[in-house]
């Protein structure tokens, strides 16, 4: 998790987001996911090169994230921390709340030949890096 500033007065609050300082890399492409249908799964793939920041702006939601080796939770409901997700990482996103926001920062552009979408494919091309 990456922790961001807060900058705020008796207007409101503010977060920059700056590439290289609150972001670890180049920022090529921006989506956002929202008006995500209760009991949904999204995700359910890897990423051969790509490395993402996603920020819950609104609502919350659960991603779990699996190194093949291990696999961890996170509950995403701050706009004021960002979830840092590498290469080579399985994803889940689940439990949307209805509000739900969901701000992806990406590395490089939208190229389908880039995700993994099936698990075992996942599981080989980890153990093919050791
Ligand atoms: C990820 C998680 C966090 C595009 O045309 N351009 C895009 O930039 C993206 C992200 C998707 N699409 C198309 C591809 C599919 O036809 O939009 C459709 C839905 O994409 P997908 O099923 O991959 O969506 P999620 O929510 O399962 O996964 C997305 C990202 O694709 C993925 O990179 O890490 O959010």
């Amino acid at each position: 998790m990456i922790k961001f500033k807060i900058i705020g007065d008796h207007r409101g609050s503010l977060t920059p987001l700056e590439q290289y300082k609150e972001i670890p890399f180049d920022i090529k492409r921006v989506y956002y996911i929202y008006n995500t249908k209760e009991g949904v799964v999204r995700g359910n793939h890897s990423h051969k090169n790509l490395e993402q920041l996603l920020i819950c702006l609104n609502g919350s939601c659960i991603i779990s994230v699996d190194s093949g080796t291990s696999k961890k939770e996170f509950s995403l409901k701050s706009r004021d921390e960002g979830l840092y997700i590498g290469n080579n990482i399985w994803r889940e996103m689940y439990d949307f709340s209805s509000d739900c926001v969901l701000l992806v920062l990406a590395s490089d552009f939208y190229n389908e030949n880039e995700y993994i979408r099936n698990y075992k494919d996942f599981i080989d091309c980890v153990n093919s890096k050791y």
